[in-house]
């Protein structure tokens, strides 16, 4: 403490009559607050430096737990914390960190579908505000707001038949009774089709990963491989996207980064050729999921259709049963487009499940239920974001629960 502060208290203390302290601090027996900042600092001293072959969470953890007090309140000293504890590292999280912590999930999820609940649920509320009785109009608007919040005609036409049946049976009788309706409508139409995408002892068990470019298949490829690894499954990837320059790199550097085996050939290789050696690795080596990336973007349409065929003859060849489960990975930033591609797909290339990709930001999320009622393919993920933990298995419940909220 300064001199001129020292003053100032012996001062103070003498006006109020407290004889003989020279100081607050040393009166109480406490420490004063630049001695506990030098404690602190001296102690702390010895964990501020990370090992060097700490991982980042180690590191992280390492830093000083200090709790600032702010300076208004020199005189309560008291809930500062002292010292760091001898901290043990932060367990590294391996698989499945959030869904551990579901509600945190959720109010990611929340926040992911917040564009898509302002599209339609902020536009439900908009036309049910200060409405006193629900008739074949209201339904009428209702069957707009859903049409342009990319729910597709043919979801949007049968959503609004049911609810007009269930307003002649006197269920609507306000705006909230038809919120819960459409909401249980919705999901009933989710559950559907629904079907997580479950990973069987099959040996490879091949996921052949298709979709136009740029929807996130690469990506996607990278969170499922991270996802099975942490399960403790050998998990070998096949860069069948030679097209593109960088296809192979991408992945390479996935693979590295979750512990994955990789089958590469140079950019421009036959993609039927790496999927052959990526079987017969996967059969010797005795891995447990096989993921298949594919070009997205070829001369022609038809040319990726014939691509992905003989990708599927060679695989057959290989391995009878596969592929076991043919992914789609669809943008749903791109609304309407990606309805048009999972039509596409699903004829030419026999899709067992969808993944719904960039969620997160996209206004366009109503895409979803479309994708599924409209086309009968099960929501196997959806992804909310760029890192390795969003990529999350679709829950139709939670996902209606987080777009209504
Ligand atoms: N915000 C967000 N970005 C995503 C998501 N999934 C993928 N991306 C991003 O989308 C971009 C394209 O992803 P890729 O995985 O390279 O797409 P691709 O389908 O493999 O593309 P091609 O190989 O060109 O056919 C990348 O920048 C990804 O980080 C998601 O769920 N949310
Ligand atoms: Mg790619």
């Amino acid at each position: 403490m300064s001199e001129e502060n020292k003053g100032f208290f012996k001062g103070l203390f003498k006006k109020l009559g407290i004889g003989g302290a020279e100081e607050p601090a040393e009166a109480t027996g406490e420490q004063s607050t630049e001695e506990l900042e030098q404690q602190e600092q001296q102690e702390a001293a010895p964990t501020q430096e990370p090992a060097v072959s700490a991982s980042p969470a180690q590191a992280q953890s390492a830093q000083p737990v200090v709790t600032p007090v702010p300076p208004s309140e020199p005189s309560a000293p008291a809930p500062r914390q002292l010292w760091t504890e001898p901290t043990a590292p932060a367990p590294v999280p391996v698989s499945e960190p959030v869904e551990q912590a579901k509600p945190s999930f959720f109010e990611r999820l929340k926040r992911s579908l917040s564009k898509t609940h302002e599209t339609i649920i902020g536009r439900v509320d908009t036309l049910l505000l200060g409405k006193k009785q629900i008739d074949t109009d209201t339904l009428e608007e209702l069957e707009e707001i859903l049409i342009t919040a990319d729910l597709g005609v043919k979801t949007t036409v049968d959503l609004i038949r049911t609810l007009e049946q269930r307003l002649k049976r006197d269920e609507l009788q306000d705006g909230a009774a038809l919120k819960r309706a459409l909401k249980e409508e919705i999901q009933l139409r989710l559950l559907e089709h629904h079907a997580p995408l479950v990973v069987t002892d099959k040996k490879p068990f091949v996921i052949m990963v298709i979709g136009v470019n740029g929807v996130g298949k690469t990506t996607t490829i990278g969170k499922l491989a991270a996802r099975y690894a942490g399960e403790g499954r050998k998990v070998l990837l096949a860069a069948a996207d030679t097209f593109r320059a960088a296809a192979a790199e991408q992945l390479e550097t996935w693979a590295n980064r979750v512990g994955a085996d990789i089958v590469r050939h140079k950019e421009g290789a036959d993609p039927s050729a790496v999927v052959f050696d990526a079987c017969k690795a996967a059969i010797a080596r005795g891995t447990d999921v096989l993921i298949i990336d594919t070009a997205g973007r070829m001369h022609t349409k038809v040319n990726l259709m014939e691509e992905m065929k003989k990708i599927r003859r060679v695989l057959t060849r290989e391995i009878p049963d596969g592929p076991h489960e043919t992914l789609l990975v669809l943008d749903a930033a791109t609304g309407q487009n990606a309805l048009s591609q999972a039509k596409l797909f699903k004829e030419a290339a026999d899709v067992t499940g969808v993944v719904l990709t960039k969620l997160d930001g996209s206004a366009k999320g109503g895409i979803v239920v479309a994708v599924s009622h409209e086309y009968a393919l099960p929501v196997r993920f959806i992804g909310v974001g760029e890192s390795v933990e969003d990529l999350r298995a679709f829950d139709p419940v939670q996902f209606v629960e987080a777009l209504f909220q």
